[in-house]
């Protein structure tokens, strides 16, 4: 597999050796079969960061404890566990306010305690690649992970960082609060620099007419591979998660010749709080500004159905519901038909293929090209000046971008579907000339490149 300047080793240059316990909680929000689904990716993402989980507990309560979230017998016993195995670090698997993690570290001897989007925040810092997602993730640390590290810098220097601490380029997080609020505000204003740039490519992009699809979905749902697979982009795919933070787009021609832009995006993750995803938005913006969307779906993992779920809740985070989709469930070769879940499989949009094989490229193909045909053609109609009521029709049934007048007649720059072309076919000038044209709708984020 050729790597890309976006991939780090799949060890980089992280310790393999911190030792971690996983903790889950049953609640009544969170039952016992979604909190060992849970656990079991929290294991994953401890893995992706480099730790090693060397014990995990769990507890069933009616609700978190305010205090200590779990109950103060299991917490002795957190404690115990931790010393018993060497354990450095627990992680919960839940959001935990900065008071509960001071509370529970008090009670536990030198062992750092962080939650879930912590150890995604720190797996972010490791894989940042550009200056936006560097920048994107050393202030989504700074603003949920430094107040929740606060008082203390001395084990922290002691520990020399650890998981959950580490920041953007592998520099131990700032948690001085004299120098926190400063930076921030330093971040905020080069992130909005940034992000006025991404604003002119994007207009740039979509001034050029070449529809952009976005692949999205789970984290390890296959999107790097199918990326790799139709574009040769040289992606790092691999069995981890988060394998991809910055987004990656190229050029792919569609077997009738039209040429696009595919995009390769971060993936989903369930149980990551909501102003979380609002920090990536210019991450996720390329999602979020795409023409279509391919929604990619491991139709292999055992989570399907809240893998989807977790899905569609981010993508209309992003405001990207009305978004034209593509539902693409991957790894075909790896599973059943009747295994899947009926939902997705009455839509339309839904092709099964695998990223790995070229199975069911060709009818994935296909469907893009649908979708691009349904988006319209950007038309020219010539109308004499006396035929006013032809004018107000074509107002009435295109989306009109501009009209002028010339040499006694009426020129109305419209995108216009089939049936609109058909009806007011006489007036046509330029149809079916020009490339479609960007779905602006929705669009409002920015894209970089
Ligand atoms: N068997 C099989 N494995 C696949 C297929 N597509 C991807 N994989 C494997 O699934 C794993 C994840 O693939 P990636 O392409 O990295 O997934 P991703 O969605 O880009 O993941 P993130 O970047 O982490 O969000 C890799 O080990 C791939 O080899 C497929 O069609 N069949
Ligand atoms: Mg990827």
């Amino acid at each position: 597999m050729k790597r890309n300047a976006n991939s780090i080793s799949p060890d980089g240059n992280r310790r393999e050796s911190y030792k971690v316990v996983a903790v889950g909680l049953i609640t009544q929000e969170t039952p016992g079969e979604s909190c060992d689904v849970s656990l079991s990716e929290l294991k994953r993402l401890i893995d992706t960061a480099g730790g090693v989980t060397v014990a995990e507990l769990v507890q069933q309560r009616p609700s978190p404890d305010p205090r200590t979230v779990l109950g103060s017998g299991k917490i002795a016993e957190l404690s115990e566990l931790c010393s018993g195995c060497g354990a450095e670090t627990a992680v919960f698997d839940l959001e935990l306010t900065p008071s509960q993690i001071k509370n529970i570290e008090n009670e536990l001897d030198g062992v750092t305690v962080i939650d879930r989007s912590m150890l995604i925040l720190d797996i972010f810092a490791g894989r940042a690649v550009t200056a936006d997602g560097k920048l994107q993730v050393e202030l989504a640390q700074l603003k949920y992970t430094a107040p929740r590290l606060t008082g203390k810098g001395k084990d922290l220097s002691r520990l020399g960082g650890g998981i959950g601490t580490r920041g953007p380029g592998e520099s131990k997080l700032e948690t001085d609060k004299r120098h926190l609020q400063r930076r921030i505000r330093h971040l905020e204003e080069e992130l909005r620099t940034l992000e006025t740039k991404r604003q002119t490519i994007r207009s740039s992009r979509k001034r050029t007419g070449i529809p952009v699809a976005a692949i999205v979905g789970y984290t390890n749902a296959g999107k790097s591979t199918l990326m790799n697979a139709l574009t040769d982009a040289g992606i790092l795919a691999e069995d981890k998660l988060f394998a991809t933070l910055d987004p990656t787009t190229r050029k792919y021609t569609l077997p009738d010749g039209r040429g696009i832009l595919i995009t390769d995006t971060v993936g989903f993750i369930r149980g990551l709080p909501h102003h979380l995803i609002k920090a990536f938005r210019s991450t996720l913006a390329e999602a979020a500004s795409a023409d279509i969307l391919l929604v990619m779906i491991d139709s292999s993992s055992d989570n399907m159905a809240e893998e989807l779920e977790t899905t569609e809740k981010t993508l209309s985070a992003l405001g990207t519901s009305e978004k034209r989709r593509i539902y693409v469930l991957n790894k075909c070769d790896l599973c059943r038909t009747d295994d899947i879940v009926p939902s997705v499989l009455t839509d339309p949009d839904t092709v099964m293929i695998s990223a790995k094989t070229g199975e069911g490229f060709e009818t994935l193909t296909g469907k893009i090209c649908e979708a691009l045909d349904s988006f319209g053609t950007l038309t020219v109609f010539r109308v004499p000046a006396d035929r006013q009521d032809i004018v107000n029709r074509i107002y009435e049934k295109t989306s009109v971008k501009g009209s002028e007048y010339e040499d006694g007649s009426v020129l109305i720059t419209s995108v216009a579907d089939e049936a609109a072309v058909s009806i007011f076919g006489e007036y046509a000038e330029l149809s079916e000339m020009q490339t479609r044209v960007t779905n602006e709708a929705g669009g409002n984020g920015e894209s970089h490149e």
